[in-house]
């Protein structure tokens, strides 16, 4: 069997078009006429066909290339006798390569409008095309328009144009209306209000039928006749044409520059033709978030992130809740919008991952309690949080890149200890910030600490008493609960989540032993730190806990 390259055949005067759809792949079995690629240009749009029957070898050409005449755009092994050498393939570029090349005759005539006075702007030469279907209306009357602007897109089984204006000027009246069908010298619209007369641009050269009664085509002229000449495949009006969206050209120009699927976009235009409104309008659509592309579903889903719109989820439920009982609507506090944008950022961004782990207490508790018993009158209230404040500073230590910030594909080791520790508030969640908690004492970390809470209460906190945090503590530890998952606080790493210590049995060796215990859920980024890490991380952690003597070691 014979390799036979197919190639672009004469597409009139396109040069240069790009390929904007492969409609084969390799290993298929194509027919003779089978199209194999869509190109377009940008006022009409065609698919080349296959000249040969046989299986798709390979394929030249990837989406987004230009091609023109001559372009191999598929080898083939051609079927039986139906394979042609490929010189042949070559020179045949379809089966309708008999009907006159490009027969674009559009030479401009013409003898440019009149300043003044209407002019009229007819259907010029559009090649092989009988009786095209009038399927969108590009202008209005009272529309201004330049010369080459296109005025209706006309459609056949092979192909959609655009019909351009061959002069500047105001739409008076449109003498045509959707599902018309055209042919040369049709009235198209008339203008008015022409400015100096714009002559007609010069299209292709092959002057083979004067067409002087047409005012004069634009270059587009040349385009529209090549789709006549290659005999592409037909597909069926109102539908797709083999899974292209059906629109015009420019519509589906303007899709692809707003990135908008177009097969995704219900059509609103005669036979469900997509408009250049209905893009608009389900671009409209996406960014409201009320209706996701497939593509970020589908992204969402593989991400198994939690937002609507922007991550490509089902867009969240409307729930007319009122249906159901009574109801009432506040808005959320300025910190929850802030922290909420922050926190479903995090959420989202960082491959978090949480480990639990419990410290024994006992002693240390005792000792918390004694020491403020024996400080009582000082006014300053030790705090389980300040302690852990402390260990973690020794753990951060001991384990730096809990202490750092990832930049691109760095790390960036912070030789400060600034610890974030979480303040429930009436108005919502703020970390503030206890700064170089290495350097201070569990006295001046206390007193901070409750002074920045009550600060946060308040309502009073300042952006720089909530900055520059390299590691937080969120501490349910007052409230109850056993473990959680904290969110890290971007750029930080990991975050100590601590809820409420509680008396257990713990197994000595030799008996149970009652001793106070003290959940810890660490949450750390695994771009960064490893599992391994994580568990020495709160080893270390419960060690210190269990004995403050081994910060000293
Ligand atoms: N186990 C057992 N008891 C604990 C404890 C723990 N881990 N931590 C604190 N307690 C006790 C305290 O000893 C105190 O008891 P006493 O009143 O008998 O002395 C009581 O709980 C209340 O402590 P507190 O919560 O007022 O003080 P704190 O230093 O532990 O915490 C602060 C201060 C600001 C962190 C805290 O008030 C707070 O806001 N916590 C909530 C943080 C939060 O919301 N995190 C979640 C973030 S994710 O949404």
């Amino acid at each position: 069997m014979a390799l036979v390259e197919v190639k672009v055949p004469d597409i009139g005067d396109f040069d240069e078009v790009a390929v904007i759809e492969l409609m084969v792949k390799v290993g298929d079995t194509v027919k003779v006429e089978q199209s194999l690629i869509t190109v377009e240009s940008d006022k009409a749009s065609m698919e080349i066909p296959s000249s040969t029957a046989g299986v798709v070898k390979e394929i030249k050409i990837a989406i987004g290339d230009k091609v023109k005449e001559g372009s191999v755009v598929v080898i083939l092994e051609a079927a039986g006798a139906a394979a042609a050498p490929v010189a042949e393939a070559k020179a045949t570029p379809a089966p309708a390569a008999s009907a006159p090349a490009a027969p674009v005759s559009v030479a401009a005539p013409v003898a440019a409008p009149a300043a003044s006075g209407p002019v009229e702007v007819r259907v010029p030469d559009i090649g092989d095309f009988k009786d095209v279907a009038v399927i969108e209306l590009l202008v209005k009357v009272g529309d201004t328009v330049k010369v080459e602007q296109s005025l209706i897109t006309v459609e056949s089984d092979k192909a959609s144009m655009e019909i351009p204006s061959s002069t500047a000027g105001v739409v008076k009246e449109i003498k045509v209306k959707l599902g018309d069908t055209v042919n040369i010298g049709d009235l198209v619209v008339i203008l008015e209000g022409v400015a100096a007369a714009a002559p007609a641009p010069v299209a292709a050269p092959v002057a083979a039928a004067p067409v002087a009664a047409v005012a004069a085509p634009a270059p587009v002229a040349a385009a529209v006749a090549a789709p006549a000449a290659v005999a592409v495949p037909a597909h069926a009006p109102g539908g797709t044409t083999l899974g292209l969206p059906h629109a015009s050209p420019s519509v589906r120009k303007f899709a692809r520059e707003l990135g908008v699927p177009l097969n995704e976009v219900k059509g609103s235009g005669l036979k469900g033709r997509i408009t250049e409104a209905d893009v608009q309008g389900f671009t409209r659509s996406v960014m409201s978030g009320a209706v996701q592309t497939l593509a970020i579903a589908a992204q969402a889903k593989a991400s198994g992130s939690n937002d609507g719109a922007g991550l490509g989820l089902i867009p969240w439920p409307k729930v007319d809740f009122a249906k159901f009982g009574p109801i009432e609507r506040k808005e959320l506090s300025r910190i929850k919008k802030i922290s909420g944008a922050n926190l479903l950022r995090n959420a989202v961004m960082i491959p978090a991952v949480t480990n639990h782990d419990d410290a024994d207490i006992t002693d240390l508790e005792a000792f918390r309690v004694s020491t403020n018993k024996e400080n009582e009158k000082s006014g300053i209230k030790v705090t389980m949080l300040a302690f852990l404040i402390k260990a973690c500073v020794a753990a951060l230590k001991k384990f730096p890149e809990f202490n750092s910030s990832l930049d691109g594909d760095a790390l960036i080791y912070k030789q400060y200890y600034h610890i974030g520790f979480a303040a429930d508030t009436p108005n919502g969640l703020v970390v503030p910030v206890i700064k170089d908690a290495d350097k201070k004492g569990i006295f001046q970390i206390s007193q901070e600490m409750g002074e920045l809470a009550k600060k946060a209460r308040d309502g009073k906190l300042g952006p720089a008493d909530m900055s520059g945090a390299t590691f937080t503590i969120s501490s349910l530890g007052g409230i109850g609960g056993r473990y959680f998952t904290p969110i890290i606080n971007a750029p930080e790493v990991a975050i100590l989540g601590v809820c409420k210590s509680q008396m257990e049995p713990v197994w000595d060796g030799k008996a149970f032993q009652p001793r106070l215990m003290l959940p810890l859920s660490l949450t750390w980024d695994h771009r960064v730190i490893d599992g391994a890490a994580a568990a020495r991380f709160n080893v270390y952690l419960g060690q210190i806990l269990g004995d403050f003597r081994r910060v000293l070691l």
